[in-house]
């Protein structure tokens, strides 16, 4: 009769049933016999993800992208290339200012305003400073657009080298929420600068579909860079212990259709007919379907990550008391419709797509309606009633 303590060999190792295991009991023998199991496979499997080689980092991904446009491309340079993996470095110090922000006393108002007439969080200003800096020394951009910014910033005018783009971005979106510890996040988008220009505002006054990146870093339980260049999406978490952000949502798809809506209702009173139609069939669909769920969270990044991952659709109308919305057209709406088209999904006005807007001044606001295919769908059938 075989030691009912000694199991058959796991990967060449003979285990061996902890103290006890031979009680009177046969129930207690399995029992214990299919933890013991349990807890060896599981420990082969972390033993198995330490010792993975073939880990994709947003470094390597990005270079890898560079080469392959450059197998196809021979004029590409290796500039791209160098400016995104610049933002990457941005990510990474203000996701590390946010994760810190309290125990180095960085919450609360800076004691400032900024062009929206905003209270300046001190983490706006850090993340503003720091984004400009970093992007001003990569010497790949000639012009920035920064929400926190009047003014465009033309880069040659700073001592810096200019390049080949512009990048338009909010550095802390959402920081009404920073005090309470919701996500945040970094947006931005990529122009290429017009044949012939040194730099000015016309490199950026064009159409989000003029863009040839765009990306988010949303800082929260953990930080994720969400990021398109043209070629579909792709998701990357920061693996804190490597300090490198890892590929873990290659080639992101929004679901054709989602069951959540993530409106601010606060604003009820002031939505138009259409908006107040379609919120009212997905709350009462009629005999023998389920309500859509209810979700918003107040920061664009948080909001659109969710419907990316989950579905269904994010909007932020325009009202009785705001003509366009609150959502800035420029860094905030060009980059998320970049994405969400992307990745299979709409981004309209209502009217029109977002990525075909024209606009009249960087700071420009646009109503937006973004998500699964057949959601806004849903919504545009009541505008067009
Ligand atoms: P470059 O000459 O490096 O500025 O690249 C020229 C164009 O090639 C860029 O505008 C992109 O459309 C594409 N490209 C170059 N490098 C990359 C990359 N690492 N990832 C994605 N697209 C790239
Ligand atoms: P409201 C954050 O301040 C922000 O710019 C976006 O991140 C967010 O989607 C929106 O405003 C929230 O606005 O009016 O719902 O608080």
């Amino acid at each position: 009769m075989p030691d009912p303590c000694v199991v058959a060999p796991v990967r060449g190792r003979h285990a061996v049933l902890p103290r006890g295991c031979a009680g009177a009991n046969g129930q207690t023998t399995l029992s214990r016999l299919m933890l013991f199991l349990l807890l060896t496979i599981f420990q082969i499997a972390m033993e198995t993800q330490q010792h993975q080689t073939d880990i994709i980092t947003l470094t390597r991904h990005v270079l890898s992208e560079g080469a392959r446009a450059r197998s196809q491309d021979e004029t590409v340079t290796g500039e791209m290339t160098l400016l995104l993996n610049s933002l990457q470095t941005i990510c990474k110090v203000i996701e590390n200012l946010v994760r810190k922000a309290r125990v180095n006393d960085l919450i609360g108002i800076a004691g400032n305003q900024n062009v929206q007439g905003e209270e300046q969080k001190k983490l706006d200003v850090y993340s503003n400073e720091v984004m400009i800096k970093l992007l001003l020394s990569s010497g790949q951009c000639s012009v920035l657009v920064s929400e926190e910014e009047d003014n465009v910033i033309v880069v040659k005018e700073h001592g810096g080298h200019p390049g080949k783009y512009c990048v338009v971005f909010d550095p802390l979106d959402g920081s009404s929420n920073i005090d309470a510890g919701v996500n945040i996040g970094t947006i931005f988008g990529i122009y290429r600068i017009l044949d012939g220009s040194e730099g000015s505002v016309k490199d950026v006054l064009r159409p989000g579909r003029e863009m040839v990146a765009a990306g988010y870093c949303m800082y929260g339980s953990s930080a994720n860079i969400v990021l398109t260049t043209g070629n579909g999406v792709n998701g990357f978490t920061l693996d804190n212990n490597v300090g490198e952000f890892v590929l873990t949502h290659p080639n992101i798809e929004i679901p054709s259709r989602g069951n959540i809506y993530s409106f601010n209702e606060g604003n009820s009173m002031y939505f138009h007919e259409p908006v107040i139609k379609y919120l009212e069939s997905v709350k009462f669909p009629g005999e023998g379907k389920k309500p859509y769920s209810a979700r918003y969270i107040g920061s664009m990044v948080a909001d659109v990550h969710r419907t990316l991952l989950y579905g269904g659709i994010f909007g932020y109308p325009s009202d009785k008391k705001t003509k366009n919305g609150k959502l800035r057209l420029l860094y905030e709406g060009f980059p998320m419709a970049f994405l969400i088209e992307q990745a299979g999904g709409v981004a309209t006005t209502g009217e029109k797509r977002v990525l075909d807007v024209e606009p009249q001044s960087i700071h420009d606001r646009v109503p937006i309606f973004l998500g699964s295919k057949e959601d806004v769908q849903d919504l545009l059938s009541f505008f067009h009633k």
